[in-house]
């Protein structure tokens, strides 16, 4: 493989509690039995894998009657704890130089991610690949959920005493999107506010892939030097390539653009992270039997296109 590392550390993560729907937290089990790690080891890597991350302890102490909402914000304890656990993780085998693949389970599950790789690797920048912006702080938030609202926590817009081993440390000129559709009013106005380099479907289609992902490299990391986490929800595709996720938005990207953003990180040979998140295995379209198949079988893709699958 191009990229340094010889170790990818997978960090299975069966969250749901960033999100309202059940089955997400089955997203790992079945990228796993459609035989992920046999793929990653035939790209010539080594595969850590011990296991499912454990949440019984935080889910027992934290059930949701012990767990009641703070302003808007729904299970924000459980998230909090889960989270923190997950980012003492990530750090750690990052540290220990490996690229750590963490299955989700919801995207709230990105402020663990991306504030452990941070720790490990100060200089990081971070392509954030969705239809949404997972912007909104508790005060902008509508539904609540955790999962639409990590990015805030990185940059350190959300602080709250729950949330005190979150340390905002991710700068805003660090972070770019790719995919975009489906934005909240508060959240555009964090993005212009803070200058966050934003490439919604609209961009996409007026400049093409390959000028995008260029623009939003040249964005966050110029010199090409910086380390990369790749954070990709699965709903950044196209329904039709990717059905079963939680929030679907129409317009997404093709199954080959998804593929093409993630060559492009390998080829830089930066990659340090990635974040495989949102696929919900339940949530199929009964116009297409193979719903969840499908949406696995991407998501498989995506994670063996930014190892280096397909770059000669
Ligand atoms: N995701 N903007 C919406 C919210 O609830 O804040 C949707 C968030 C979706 C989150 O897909 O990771
Ligand atoms: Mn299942
Ligand atoms: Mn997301
Ligand atoms: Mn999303």
């Amino acid at each position: 493989p191009i990229i340094e590392s010889k170790t990818v550390s997978v960090v299975s993560c069966r969250f749901r509690g960033g999100q309202g729907k059940t089955g997400v937290e089955d997203g790992p089990v079945h990228l796993l039995e459609a035989g992920l790690i046999d793929q990653v080891k035939e790209l010539g890597y080594e595969v850590r894998f011990d296991g499912h991350q454990e949440f019984k302890d935080i889910e027992e102490d934290f059930p949701s009657e012990q767990d009641p909402d703070i302003g808007r914000m729904r299970r924000p304890r459980l998230v909090s704890k889960v989270c923190e656990k997950v980012s003492q993780v990530v750090e750690e085998r990052a540290r220990a130089g490996e690229i750590v693949l963490t299955l989700g389970g919801d995207h709230s599950l990105g402020m663990a991610t991306i504030g452990g790789t941070i720790e490990a690797h100060p200089d990081l920048c971070v392509l954030w690949i969705d239809a949404h912006a997972d912007i909104n702080t508790p005060e902008t938030t509508d539904l609540g959920w955790l999962h639409g609202m990590p990015v805030s926590f990185l940059l350190g817009l959300s602080q709250m005493p729950e949330y005190a081993w979150t340390k905002g440390r991710l700068h805003p000129s660090r972070i770019a999107y790719i995919g975009l559709r489906d934005i909240e009013a508060g959240e555009k106005a964090t993005l212009k506010k803070h200058g966050i380099k934003a490439f919604s479907m609209h961009h996409v289609d007026k400049f093409g892939i390959t000028k995008v992902v260029e623009m939003a490299l040249d964005a966050v990391n110029p010199g090409r030097d910086r380390p990369i986490h790749l954070s990709f929800d699965i709903d950044a595709l196209d329904p039709s390539i990717a059905p079963s996720t939680g929030t679907p938005v129409r317009g997404g990207l093709t199954f080959r653009e998804g593929r093409y953003i993630c060559e492009a990180v390998a080829e830089t040979g930066r990659l340090v992270a990635m974040d495989m998140v949102e696929v919900n295995p339940s949530l199929t379209d009964p116009a297409d039997p193979i719903s969840a198949q499908r949406t696995v079988a991407t998501a498989c893709a995506l994670i063996r296109s930014a190892l280096g699958e397909n770059l000669l």
